[in-house]
C-alpha cells in the first residue's frame, strides 16, 4: 500500500492572501493526481467549491490516459463541484475552466500575449500549451449529476520539451511572466474561477461561450481534428449551444463532440 498522501493544514489562509470564502481548500505537497484525491473526496462527502492543490503529482493525468508532466514549480489543482444541472449540461465546465484559466494567464503577463482557448480543453500562449483542463464526473443512477471534478494544470515555472509531448507547450516564466510565485497564480485563478462559474449560473452557457469564442484558438482559419482514424479538415465555425466543435469542410458542416484540434501542418490545399 502507498503511503497516505496527507494534506497541509494551512492553505486558504496562509497562501498568499487567497479569498477563503471562494473555495474550501486542501493543500498537499504530493499526490499521484489532484483529480484521483478528488475522487476520493467526493466519495467520502466533499462538498460544492472543495479545491485540491498539490504541488507535485506522481501520475498526473490528460485525457484518454494521457501523461500530464508535473514538476514542483507548475499548478495542479482540481476543483469539486455540485452543480445542479441535468448531467449533459457538464461539459459546459470545460469552458468555465478555461475562460478562467486564460483569464487568469492573460492577467500575469504583459498586455498583448496573445493567450487561446483551444478546443476544447487547452489554454495557449502565442500557438503554445501553457494549461490543461480535465473533467471528470458521475451521474446517479437516477441520471442526475452526483459530481464534476476540474482538474486544471498550468504550467507556471517550466514546460516539457518537445521531445515529451504531441503539442508545442510553454509556461508562465518562458512567456515573460513578471511573477510566478504559485500562490499568486493560485489566488489569480480562484479569482477568475468564482467570476465565470458565478457567470455560468447567472447567464448561462451563451455568455461562457462567447468569452471562449473572444478567444479562440483559429477560430474563422482552417483546422484538423483527429477524432479518431483520419483526421477531419475545414474551417472552425465555432462553438455550438453545447461546447460541440463545429467545423466546415468541403462536403459541408460537421459537429465534433470528442477529439484535438491538432498541431498547424504545412498546408495540402
Ligand atoms: C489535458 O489533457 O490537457 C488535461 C491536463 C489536465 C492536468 C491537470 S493537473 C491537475 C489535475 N490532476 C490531473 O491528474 N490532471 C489534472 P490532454 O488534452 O489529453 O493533453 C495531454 C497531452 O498534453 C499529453 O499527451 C502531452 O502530449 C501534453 N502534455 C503533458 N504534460 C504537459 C505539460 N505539462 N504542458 C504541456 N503539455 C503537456
Amino acid at each position: 500500500m502507498p503511503p497516505p498522501q496527507r494534506p497541509r493544514k494551512t492553505p486558504a489562509s496562509e497562501a498568499g492572501g487567497l479569498r477563503p470564502t471562494a473555495f474550501q481548500f486542501i493543500a498537499y505537497d504530493e499526490v499521484d493526481s489532484t483529480n484521483t484525491v478528488a475522487k476520493r473526496l467526493c466519495a467520502a462527502g466533499a462538498g460544492d467549491r472543495t479545491l485540491v492543490w498539490a504541488r507535485r503529482q506522481t501520475a498526473g493525468r490528460g485525457r484518454l490516459q494521457r501523461t500530464w508532466i508535473s514538476p514542483e514549480g507548475n499548478l495542479y489543482v482540481s476543483l469539486i463541484l455540485r452543480p445542479k444541472v441535468p448531467a449533459r449540461e457538464a461539459t459546459a465546465l470545460t469552458f468555465v475552466a478555461a475562460v478562467a484559466v486564460a483569464d487568469a494567464v492573460a492577467a500575469l503577463l504583459p498586455d498583448d500575449a496573445p493567450v487561446r482557448c483551444k478546443w476544447p480543453n487547452d489554454v495557449l500562449v502565442g500557438g503554445k500549451k501553457i494549461a490543461g483542463i480535465l473533467l471528470e464526473s458521475a451521474i446517479t443512477a437516477d441520471g442526475s449529476l452526483e459530481w464534476v471534478i476540474v482538474g486544471i494544470g498550468i504550467n507556471v515555472a517550466a514546460h516539457p520539451p518537445a521531445s515529451e509531448i504531441i503539442y508545442p507547450a510553454t509556461s508562465l516564466a518562458a512567456a515573460g511572466a513578471a511573477a510566478t510565485v504559485l500562490e499568486d497564480v493560485l489566488d489569480m485563478l480562484c479569482q477568475r474561477l468564482d467570476h465565470w462559474l458565478r457567470r455560468w449560473t447567472d447567464a448561462g452557457f451563451a455568455a461562457v461561450r462567447a468569452a471562449w469564442m473572444a478567444r479562440a484558438h483559429e477560430l474563422g482559419r482552417p483546422i484538423a481534428v483527429g477524432c479518431g482514424g483520419e483526421p477531419v479538415r475545414g474551417v472552425f465555425r465555432g462553438l455550438d449551444e453545447d461546447g460541440t466543435l463545429v467545423i466546415e469542410g468541403d462536403d459541408g458542416i460537421r459537429r465534433i463532440s470528442v477529439g484535438d484540434v491538432l498541431p498547424n501542418q504545412p498546408s495540402t490545399a
